[in-house]
């Protein structure tokens, strides 16, 4: 089963709801994807396999579009008539560290996997648990006019959790928060400050909504900072961008740290993916799967990752493939009731129609 054949896409896809704004005057107004496919041959048996990564421009993560792209023809090569089962071994041996830059190229192994399988790749995970995963949306930074309005919106297209973004001034933040809870007071809400507050900026906030109910994610950008805060939050607390490697994980469960997100492109793809997944549910932790960026290939692993955590510790993913306004796949369940429900076709489930983008930017192999 070794890889034949390699192709890399660039995709921008651009934000259907406007710019995304995080604290420190962070503003994206698209993803900048980089798609894979990867041709697989088991004796007389082809199959492709596809994946996608992209991070949130160059401020969210140490990451960005045209790190991934600078990577690829390295990756490609050392790919080329290796083993698919061993891909991340190949990838990690190939290039130290910049795990954002092979995630697509690992996840393209593990849809090749599952269609030379015959399964689904949450067959090959742990298997279904619940029909779908409780998708939520982002306020981004705004007026608390403007976030309560897109509260609203968001209510009434199904989704039945918000994050608020938080992570600047406290007061500012405060009045964004309460005027989305008193659009939408049943929403459940999580306040990812992405790591923009200091530890007193953040006790400050705590104090002034002991009367709100949230979960409370990334208040301060180190772990460091998060921990030291741990003790002084009398809520719920998760932890995401600080999220990185296994060492990671455990020192934050050491302390306290209710969840975590594992995003796909920032651990290096959907085998280090289960690893911390698997290790964070034996913890106890909270858990959610989800990703920086994509659209419909991102969006079926999210989906696949996600159904397969244990339905009593997973908390929330995104649908990735409605907040942009291109599609790179054709397949995935409807998300009526606010669900990301898993495809039921082999791999990642989806098809992948390659005359969707522009020519390749690396095609090697035969
Ligand atoms: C909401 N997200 C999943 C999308 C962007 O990649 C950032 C991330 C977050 O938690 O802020
Ligand atoms: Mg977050």
């Amino acid at each position: 089963m070794r890889i034949t054949r390699v192709t890399c896409y660039r995709q921008y896809q651009p934000f259907a709801d406007g710019p995304y704004v995080l604290s420190g005057g962070r503003v994206d107004h698209g993803f900048d994807s980089l798609v894979v496919r990867l041709v697989v041959r088991d004796g007389s048996r082809v199959v492709e396999g596809w994946g996608e990564m992209s991070p949130l421009g160059v401020m969210y993560d140490p990451a960005f579009a045209e790190g991934a792209r600078a990577a690829a023809p390295l990756l490609t090569t050392a790919l080329l008539g290796s083993p698919v089962a061993s891909v991340a071994r190949t990838l990690d041996d190939t290039l130290k560290g910049h795990p954002y830059a092979k995630s697509a190229f690992d996840m393209a192994a593990w849809d090749a996997v599952g269609r030379l399988a015959d399964l689904p790749l949450h067959e090959l995970f742990g298997g279904a648990d619940g029909e779908g995963t409780t998708l939520y949306r982002s306020i981004g930074r705004a007026s608390p006019e403007v976030m309560a309005a897109i509260a609203l919106d968001y209510r009434e297209r199904g989704y039945r959790r918000l994050q608020v973004k938080v992570g600047g001034d406290p007061s500012a933040d405060l009045a964004g928060l309460r005027a989305v809870v008193a659009a939408v007071p049943d929403a459940q809400l999580y306040c990812d400050a992405n790591g923009g507050w200091s530890t007193g900026d953040a006790r400050r906030f705590l104090a002034a909504t002991t009367d709100l109910t949230y979960v409370l994610e990334q208040p301060c950008a180190t772990l460091r900072e998060c921990l030291l805060l741990r003790p002084h939050a009398a809520r719920p607390m998760v932890l995401d961008e600080s999220i990185v490697t296994m060492a990671d994980l455990l020192q934050a469960a050491d302390a306290g740290v209710d969840g975590i997100t594992v995003k796909i492109a920032r651990v290096g793809g959907v085998t280090a993916t289960r690893l911390i997944r698997d290790t964070a549910v034996a913890l106890g932790m909270q858990v959610t799967v989800e990703d920086t960026g994509g659209a419909d290939i991102d969006t079926a692993a999210m989906a696949h990752l996600s159904i397969s955590t244990p339905a009593a510790q997973r908390a929330h993913t995104v649908d990735f493939h409605h907040w942009v306004t291109v599609r790179n796949g054709t397949g995935l369940p409807s998300t009526d009731g606010g669900l990301l429900r898993p495809p039921t076709g082999p791999g990642l489930g989806i098809d992948v129609d390659p005359t969707v983008f522009d020519p390749p930017i690396i095609d090697e192999g035969e």
